[in-house]
């Protein structure tokens, strides 16, 4: 129980309607973790992995029908259709509420309710916010904790404070037939029926600290965004923060956790977060971010030595897998990860090479981000860390260069607004269909994107010191279908340019969509990509843009009168110098 008065009274409420056989409030304490694993592996929710070789790490098996993100069952329910915007689903907030009333009526019977107080970023940060989850999911629960600063102290802070945001899952039948993920920025509350994947089902995540998250900065004067945070240390032990947005599935948790290659010794990365940000503008005229999540929900397959060792080793103990596979001695699998033969794939069956992917796709670790040799200490300052760049980028196979740099921060929020990337498969759906993802937020933006970028204008004019705005593509390939540029911890030469560019060390060439390297500028010692390459890689094909250009003109258009005009004059003033180039 809590002192908030209005706690206790929708805690009840919510039992009244779903009618569990008990109720508990989590303390977030390690004997309630361990008494739920206990409970889980009886039930067979959780496998447990080989405990010599992955201490305190369980396999969860989701139902078959349930392992991504549901873009088209999630709902922006604001009373105003175009406060959710074309970006967004939208329904009534009455029609909703009342077709989450029928889905959770009795849905609790025979289960426990979980109340799940959490705290979305360090617990004594005045940019952090509370959030109470109740579900039937010890899976979620399990999870959460995880996820975020769960328990005793953020129940604490929300006795002190009393605001919440609220948020109620079931897991219900996993009948995609009933199933919805609804948000009510306006009430700061979020209805979760029908699924128990990640996404959906750990509110605390993409549900709170970006669709409510962005729906209260917009008022608050902040920033909700879909980004990574990474420390950068150069050998003279100066420390530059990046925040970069990528589309899912687009290598941000390896980005966040690179391994600088040979030739940058006295280098080091520092991972603050991998998936959310939350900024504010500083007393002292700078951005500062923190992460509001406590651990990854990372995409296994994929991760291996060669790509992200960090994380790796980090999965090694203490962690949940979800749909990965599982090799004869016990031990989690996924493509990707090393040769070994798994003898049971994603949904437990005997597995037999050749006869498709073992693990899912879109497979998952849930580690605590402590748990990262590059883990940065400043993840717990409740002030955050101050922002050089921000970063945006996407899975393009042609035409968008592998860095360049904005004009201002005005032009930044044109590349932020004009992004897209191929798909993949972190969302339901085809996969490999290039699709705009502004500022990778397309997903999670809780309100009209319109709206959103006239927000982010506004924020340059109140941001003294603005971060430098940049747009990468690692995923660039030649005429015969190769990758031109070897990514991964390679990618540390270009963040190496863009912080030399916010320190003003050195020049960039003008093109007609932004700041590009000085031929030679990126450091290419060591590695086999020549400057023909090279120049490919930054070449800008200036009639394939302007065809770009009125694509992005047509896409913006979409969204009517409230598109920011600025927005527009931008996009002009591209076009323009494309034809004069
Ligand atoms: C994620 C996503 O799970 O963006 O982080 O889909
Ligand atoms: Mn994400």
């Amino acid at each position: 129980m809590s002192s908030n008065q209005k706690l206790n009274d929708w805690v009840k409420a919510v039992a009244n309607l779903t009618r569990p056989d008990h109720i508990h409030w989590c303390t977030g304490d390690q004997a309630e973790y361990d008494h739920l694993v206990a409970e889980m592996l009886q039930s067979s929710d959780l496998i447990e992995l080989n405990q010599q070789t992955h201490p305190g790490s369980y396999l969860h098996l989701s139902d078959p029908g349930d392992v991504a993100r549901v873009e088209h069952l999630t709902f922006i329910c604001t009373s105003n259709p175009g406060d959710a915007g074309p970006n967004n689903q939208w329904m009534a907030p009455v029609e909703a509420k009342a077709k989450m009333e029928a889905l959770f009526s009795g849905c609790m019977k025979g289960r426990t309710m979980y109340v799940i107080p959490y705290c979305m970023g360090p617990i004594d940060s005045p940019h952090s916010r509370c959030g109470v989850e109740i579900t039937d999911s010890p899976y979620v629960v399990a999870n959460m904790r995880i996820m975020t600063r769960m328990g005793q102290s953020a129940l604490e802070r929300i006795d002190r404070e009393g605001n919440f945001v609220r948020g109620t899952h079931s897991i219900g039948e996993l009948d995609p037939e009933r199933r919805f993920i609804m948000h009510f920025p306006e009430d700061l509350m979020i209805l979760s029926y029908g699924s128990g994947y990640g996404g959906n089902a750990l509110l605390g995540k993409k549900c709170h600290a970006l669709r409510i998250a962005s729906y209260q900065a917009r008022t608050e004067g902040w920033l909700a965004e879909h980004m990574l945070i990474v420390g950068v240390e150069n050998p003279q032990g100066e420390t530059h923060y990046i925040a970069a947005a990528f589309p899912s599935a687009c290598g941000k948790t390896n980005l966040a956790m690179l391994i600088p290659p040979a030739e940058y010794e006295g280098w080091k990365i520092w991972t603050v977060g991998d998936d959310i940000c939350w900024m504010h503008p500083g007393v002292d005229g700078r951005l500062w971010a923190i992460n509001p999540e406590a651990g990854f929900f990372g995409v296994a397959p994929g991760t291996g030595a060669d790509t992200n060792p960090n994380a790796l080793a980090m999965l090694n103990h203490n962690c949940i897998f979800t749909n990965v596979a599982q090799t004869a001695d016990g031990q989690p699998w996924w493509e990707g990860k090393d040769d070994e033969i798994p003898v049971k794939d994603w949904q437990g069956r005997d597995y037999h090479p050749g006869s498709g992917p073992a693990a899912h796709p879109n497979s998952r670790f849930t580690a605590a981000i402590s748990q990262c040799a590059s883990y940065s200490e400043q993840t717990e300052a409740p002030q955050g860390v101050p922002i050089s760049a921000i970063v945006f980028g996407g899975r393009r196979e042609r035409l968008v260069p592998l860095v360049m740099e904005s004009n201002s921060w005005q032009h930044g929020v044109l590349l932020g607004a004009s992004m897209a990337s191929e798909t993949t498969a972190a969302a339901t759906g085809a996969v490999g269909v290039v699709r705009r993802d502004p500022m990778a937020m397309k997903p999670f933006c809780g309100y009209n994107f319109a709206d959103y970028w006239q927000h982010w204008l506004d924020m340059g004019k109140r941001i003294e010191q603005p971060p430098k705005i940049f747009h990468v593509n690692w995923f660039r390939k030649d005429e015969h279908g190769k990758f031109m540029w070897p990514g991964f911890c390679e990618n540390m030469r270009v963040l190496e340019w863009i912080i030399e560019r916010c320190k003003g060390n050195k020049a960039a060439v003008s093109s007609p969509i932004g700041k590009m390297p000085e031929p030679g500028a990126i450091n290419l010692a060591g590695l086999e990509v020549d400057d023909a390459t090279m120049s490919g890689l930054l070449e800008v094909d200036a009639s394939a843009w302007s065809a770009e250009i009125e694509e992005i003109r047509t896409y913006l258009e979409g969204y009517g009168e409230r598109l920011p005009t600025q927005l527009l004059e931008q996009l002009n003033q591209v076009a323009a110098e494309l034809k004069n180039s």
